[in-house]
């Protein structure tokens, strides 16, 4: 656990074998960079972010919970995001599938937070890194609830990929789906036969998308993979030049090297008893492009 010297905030870094690595805010539990072997940023942070409560720094993979987007009574996207986390001294046993080089994080209720939204809960994060340098994130929301109450959340790894060049990205395995359409008040609509490429704002949440996602940038030759478990739906955001003008910390030619795509669960919230716990994973990781073959 270290300080940021640019931010003062405190931070967790994990440095993988091969030179792969990951920092962890203990602010919104939140990933901020995650670099490959060649030193390449893979996640994009505005240079206009804040790193100051109440705003989520804005980049990296925000963590939304107890709510996505304006659905509910909540800020936006919920409280975890703009929350302290702790360092996780006791985790709980993991799914073998997570590396050995991990950090844990864990965050829960407050008595502040508790007026806002009256539930306990425990929500335990554990970023890893495999000895290929994919980035995997498990979250593990219970109810602690005394008082018997079951709750429901919305949640999402809103995930700010890096990308050379916005309008030469292509996103497979969004194809024929349907999706909420934030543009046209949440309406559903239902996507094309073939990739999703990207000429001005789009604001989607896809439902029911397939276990891998494809994000192909393909100025950069790079291809980014991205894998999910226990998250049915797919958030896909850039504001465009006109919408990132009216955001403040957001660069105004930003929207050209940032693509958010993040594994969620919108459409229907998820219930959980008092003693259940829910698990969502995304795993992220970079193949070369195919394309790089043929250049
Ligand atoms: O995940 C997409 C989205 O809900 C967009 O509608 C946009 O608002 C984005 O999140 C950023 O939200 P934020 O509260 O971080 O500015």
């Amino acid at each position: 656990l270290v300080k940021d010297g640019a931010t003062g905030l405190e931070k967790l870094v994990l440095r993988e074998a091969h030179g792969c690595s990951v920092e962890v805010y203990l602010y919104g539990g939140q990933v901020i960079f995650w670099e490959n072997e060649y030193r390449e940023q893979l996640l994009f942070v505005s240079r206009k972010a804040s790193f100051k409560p109440p705003k989520a720094i804005r980049g990296g993979i925000q963590i939304c919970f107890p709510q996505f987007g304006n659905h509910g009574v909540l800020e936006q996207h919920g409280f975890a995001r703009n929350r302290l986390w702790s360092v996780d001294e006791t985790p709980p046993p993991f799914p073998a599938t997570t590396s050995n080089c991990h950090i844990d994080l864990i965050f829960k209720q407050s008595p502040e937070d508790l007026k806002i939204w009256p539930h306990s809960f425990e929500f335990r994060l554990r970023v890893a890194l495999s000895p290929t340098g994919d980035l995997m994130l498990t979250s593990r929301i219970k109810n602690t609830n005394a008082d018997g109450k079951p709750f429901k959340f919305g949640f999402s790894y809103n995930t700010y990929f890096s990308v050379s060049d916005i309008s030469e990205v292509r996103v497979e395995g969004l194809e024929t789906l349907d999706y909420l359409d934030n543009l046209q008040r949440g309406e559903r609509c239902t996507e094309q036969g073939d990739a999703v490429v990207f000429e001005t704002e789009a604001d989607k949440v896809y439902l029911s998308a397939p276990p891998k996602i494809v994000i192909i940038d393909h100025d950069k030759k790079r291809t980014f993979e991205l894998r999910k478990e226990g998250l049915p739906d797919v958030v896909v955001w850039n504001p465009w030049d006109r919408k990132a003008k009216t955001i403040l910390d957001f660069g105004e030619e930003e929207y050209k090297c940032m693509l958010c795509v993040g594994a969620a669960y919108v459409e229907k919230p998820i219930t959980l008893r008092p003693g259940e716990e829910w698990q969502g994973r995304q795993e992220i990781s970079v193949v070369p492009s195919t394309f790089s073959f043929l250049l």
